[in-house]
């Protein structure tokens, strides 16, 4: 476990999504466990040891391939090895168990979080949104899964929402933008986690682990990240940049108004010349501003100042609600279970074929003569006048069956059909 950080995090990370964000955590320094029903899957994490990694598939299991109970059920037999795991890591102050509720593994994460909330250590639960181009059973599992979190104890909830994890790194390629996304969030947290430690920062109202501690363990949907201020160090511009990263995340969810915020730290990182120039009362204003706005909402701030090249205010709000998307989840899958619904059962829907047009073909060679009655091609039915030829064209079929092409059809016809036109032929002669 790395030194710098603040509050030392252990990641429990469910499901192929859990597992990748776990991998990330891991290369930062925070203890990791990648927990999968698949071993495939397990194995195709990258940069985690084989003791990062813990398989809890019963019977062979190798995925869920979607289904939540399935997950389910080898969650409530073999769970009881995550608690064994997670125990060894004494040194952890919070555990944050992570999960992508569109899958059938990922979606039973609050089953691990009420696992690990029995231990004494606060449990922080990020769940990771289906996108609107994922299928509908993504879009159940979450739903459900969100549901199952809210009656669950945890004592925060992160909600990363994939719809804008697409937007965000479109532009990443299609292997590596979801990694690109785990990235940035995983970043953003520690950057706030590890700020007390940067060596190279000086600090000039110093922003406290316990603050962190206070402002993550909120007990609601916390957000976090880090604007950058473009424009003119004021008040306004500060203010700004944490109403934008409420209302209008990157990467988590959002939509949410600053009024409902519980907790909000707020630490700005800018260069020392910068601070010289600015007048004290900016940032005094704009905490001022921002009690305010998130009425009486409990504020922690901290200041520094490093060789940085623009200033950024580093962001958590605590204590708010859930993101507009999952609304929006239950109105895009209401819509498809909707259409779904309208859909009729596939056997229904296999007709068979006409193939009425193809008498002409039934007597060719290999094939059943008409006079068979169609016998060996299966329902073709045979009009007299289709067969007969046209004086100005070649026939289509060859339909004068003399010895020769007796021969041939005994070469191209399984036995029992050449047998069958010997009796008919026979039949025929009489
Ligand atoms: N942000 C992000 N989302 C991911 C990642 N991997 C998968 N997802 C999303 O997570 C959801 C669940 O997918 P998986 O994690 O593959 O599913 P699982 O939990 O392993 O469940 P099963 O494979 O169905 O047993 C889907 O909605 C994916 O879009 C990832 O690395 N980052
Ligand atoms: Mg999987």
């Amino acid at each position: 476990m790395s030194e710098h950080q603040a509050l030392r995090i252990g990641v429990v990370g469910l499901g192929q999504c859990g597992g990748n964000f776990a991998a990330e955590f891991a290369k930062l320094g925070y203890l990791a466990l990648a927990v999968n029903t698949s071993q495939t899957d397990l194995r195709s994490v990258t940069g985690l040891d084989e003791e990062q990694r813990l398989y809890v598939g019963v019977d062979g299991l190798n995925g869920t391939g979607g289904a939540m109970a399935v997950g389910a059920d080898s969650l409530a037999s073999r769970g009881s090895e995550i608690v064994a795991a997670v125990a060894k890591w004494s040194e952890v102050d919070v555990v944050l168990a992570i999960g992508g509720l569109g899958g059938g593994t990922g979606a039973n994460l609050a089953q691990v979080v009420e696992l690990l909330a029995g231990e004494d250590r606060p449990v922080i639960a990020m769940a990771v949104l289906p996108a609107s181009s994922e299928s509908h059973t993504a879009k159940v599992n979450a739903l459900q899964g969100v549901n199952a979190l809210l009656d669950v104890e945890f004592d925060a909830l992160v909600m990363v929402d994939n719809q804008k994890v697409y937007s965000a790194f479109a532009n990443a390629g299609l292997d590596q933008f979801l990694h690109e996304g785990n990235r940035a969030v995983v970043l953003a947290f520690d950057e706030l986690n590890s700020l007390s430690g940067q060596g190279e920062l000086r600090s000039i109202r110093s922003f406290d682990p316990q603050e962190l501690g206070n402002t993550l363990v909120s007990g609601g949907v916390v957000v976090f990240g880090s604007r950058v201020i473009d424009d003119s160090l004021t008040s306004e511009s500060l203010l700004e940049a944490v109403r934008s990263s409420v209302a209008n995340h990157e990467y988590l969810g959002s939509g949410y108004e600053l009024g409902d915020a519980v907790v909000v730290s707020a630490v700005m990182v800018c260069n020392g010349d910068v601070l010289a120039d600015t007048p004290a009362t900016v940032f005094e204003d704009f905490l001022a501003a921002l009690r305010s706005e998130t009425e009486g909402a409990d504020l922690h701030a901290g200041i520094y100042s490093g060789d940085v090249k623009s200033t950024r205010l580093l962001i958590m709000v605590g204590g708010l609600s859930l993101p507009g998307r999952t609304q929006e989840l239950l109105e895009e899958a209401a819509q498809e279970a909707e259409r779904f619904s309208s859909k009729k059962a596939p056997r229904n829907k296999l007709k068979k074929l006409d193939l009425s047009g193809l008498a002409a073909l039934a007597g060719g060679r290999g094939l059943v003569p008409p006079s068979t009655g169609g016998k060996g091609m299966a329902k073709i039915s045979v009009d007299p006048g289709d067969l007969m030829e046209s004086e100005e064209s070649e026939p289509l079929v060859d339909l004068d069956f003399n010895d020769e092409d007796d021969v041939v059809a005994e070469e191209l016809l399984p036995d029992d059909v050449v047998g069958d036109m010997s009796a008919v032929e026979e039949e025929e002669l009489k």
